[in-house]
């Protein structure tokens, strides 16, 4: 991995070579993996065509988009409303055909050039109260956009002027596309602001005997449906998803459940620690992709309830679901074996996507992060040292201190202690270097040209990646898998799901295709451009 780094280093001037170097890690021994660095969360070299999206997509796409009951409303040109409309495959069952469903549509004040000259806040608070006239929704959000922040208007004074006028909850979030390096920005401020405007709105709590939150979970291709089926199934009760096939009401009431369990680290850590210091709700990493995975989460969180009851429910259900698991690999891998993979992805799918592969005897490459920051490479552990740089500092930070009368340990000290003598870990994600083998190459924020240098070099059997990318790599003659919207596919989670993404890896491995494809200029020779300068 060491010549690999070098020859991708080799095209970029000195000191874009110098700073892309310290995101580029080669895991060389297995031995020295626990002293490995990588470069993350720092601004894309400009000029460089990398993977990533804004601040605004993190806010308005990722995080409150799978909310299916509040208008979300985006304060900007048409363009960015437009693009961040359901491109994200998230999916939402209402309780029924009449139910509030707002998914569907796309909500935008349409900023023209005289509502930047002359400021859009008149416009802003038409289309709120146009919104409401139509809807009667019982929330609206508002998004900005980069040119609101640049020319000042005010989301958060018409929002407050607009919540007394309808009587309704509506909150403003600063998410500009522009603020911070990635979306990775945008996630903390949806956090931040769904934290502060909703969740403690609804003390109600149920009687249902296990209660969690899945937090980091979106529901794409329908991971969140199989995932409440298998849970249920073990009699455990979802308060509260954050934010896959979620409403409002259920982030208002979500500080009553008594676990919080996290699958995306990445984009809800933030949520995690505030509900742990106000309510006092201990938070688990767990992970329902890979059936080992899966069956791990499961025994965290019965081990958590310490109930023998349910302790022998998921070990039941856990037999059960695993024979058909088991078959399909074995009908599977011998197709698969030996074959290698490359993933770059987001800010968490990139590390529990590689269990898939290994199930099916593959090898994974070389993987990557967009957006994701050093702790979900190296461990949580790292969280102290990590540098606060100006774009971090330009994101806020809440303060929050326990609720003077509903914070509530769910666990004494002594308890949380025993429970980690018993390997149930707790604040804990040691992140994807653990996971890496020997001559694998972690990128972050992988560029173009990098991408291309490392499918001439490995050439890798399939590669994941998002939409931007798709084209070119087919264009190599190589597979390409969506790891964000799963193509058409899905749901991949839990131990259904792994059976879906074993057929689906060994449907494009071993498809013929790939041999017949010849780029235009491998055909026709005259199509091959010269540098002028030759
Ligand atoms: Fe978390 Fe996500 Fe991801 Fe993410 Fe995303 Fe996504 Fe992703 Mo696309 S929240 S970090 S910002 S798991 S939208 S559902 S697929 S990049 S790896
Ligand atoms: C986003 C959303 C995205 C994009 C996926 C892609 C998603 O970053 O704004 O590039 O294919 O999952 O839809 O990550």
């Amino acid at each position: 991995p060491e010549d690999v780094k070098k020859e991708i280093l080799a095209k970029y001037p000195p000191k874009v070579a110098r700073k892309r170097g310290k995101q580029i890690t080669p895991v060389s021994s297995e031995e020295d993996k626990g002293s490995l660095t990588v470069g993350a969360n720092v601004r894309t070299v400009p000029g460089i065509i990398t993977q990533r999206g804004c601040c605004y997509a993190g806010c308005k796409g990722v995080i409150m988009g799978p909310t299916r009951d509040i208008i979300n409303l985006t304060h900007g040109p048409i363009g960015c409303g437009f693009y961040s409309w359901l491109t994200r495959r998230n999916q939402t069952r209402p309780p029924s055909d009449d139910a509030e469903n707002y998914m569907t549509y796309c909500f935008s004040t349409d900023m023209q050039d005289e509502d930047i000259v002359f400021g859009g806040e008149k416009k802003l608070k038409a289309a709120i109260q146009e919104a409401y006239d139509i809807f009667k929704p019982k929330t609206i959000s508002i998004f900005s956009t980069c040119p609101v922040g640049l020319i000042g208007d005010d989301v958060h004074a018409v929002a407050r002027e607009m919540k007394a006028k309808l009587g309704i909850n509506i909150f403003g979030f600063s998410c500009e596309g522009y603020k911070g390096v990635s979306q990775s920005a945008g996630h903390h401020i949806a956090n931040n602001t769904i934290f502060t405007h909703v969740v403690g709105l609804d003390d109600t709590i149920s009687d249902a005997k296990y209660k969690i939150n899945l937090l980091g979970e979106y529901n794409i291709g329908g991971d969140a449906f199989i995932i409440d089926d298998l849970l249920e199934k073990c009699g455990i009760s979802v308060v509260s998803t954050f934010s896959g096939n979620s409403t409002i009401d259920q982030f208002a009431n979500c500080h009553t459940a008594d676990l919080n369990a996290v699958m995306c680290h990445r984009s809800i850590n933030y949520v995690a620690d505030m509900l742990e210091i106000k309510y006092g709700i201990p938070w688990i990493k767990i992970s329902f992709l890979g059936p080992k995975s899966t069956a791990q989460s499961l025994r965290k969180i019965a081990a958590y309830f310490e109930d023998q009851e349910l302790i022998d429910t998921v070990e039941k259900v856990i037999a059960e679901e695993m024979i058909p698991v088991e078959a399909k690999i074995k009908e599977i891998k011998p197709r698969c074996e030996g074959k290698t993979a490359m993933m770059f992805v987001g800010g968490s799918r990139a590390h529990h996507y590689q269990e898939l592969f290994r199930d099916l005897g593959m090898e994974v490459l070389s993987a990557g992060y967009e957006f994701a920051h050093r702790d979900d490479y190296e461990g949580r552990h790292v969280i102290p040292d990590i540098k606060i740089d100006a774009d971090s500092r330009n994101i806020e930070e809440l303060e929050i201190e326990p609720d003077e009368t509903r914070y509530n340990p769910r666990k004494t000290e002594a308890q949380i202690k025993a429970l980690e003598e018993k390997g149930v870990a707790f604040k804990e994600y040691e992140g994807m270097i653990p996971d890496m083998a020997k001559g694998s190459l972690i990128v972050d924020d992988i560029s173009h040209h990098e991408t291309e240098t490392l499918i001439e070099m490995y050439k890798p059997d399939i590669f994941c990646a998002g939409i931007k990318e798709k084209y070119a790599v087919q264009k190599h003659g190589i597979p390409m898998k969506q790891l964000h919207s799963y193509d058409s596919g899905g749901p991949y989670a839990v131990f259904k799901g792994a059976i879906n993404f074993y057929e689906e890896i060994d449907r494009m491995l071993n498809a013929n295709i790939w041999h017949y494809l010849e780029a235009p200029w491998q055909k026709a020779p005259e199509l091959s451009g010269k540098y002028a300068a030759e």
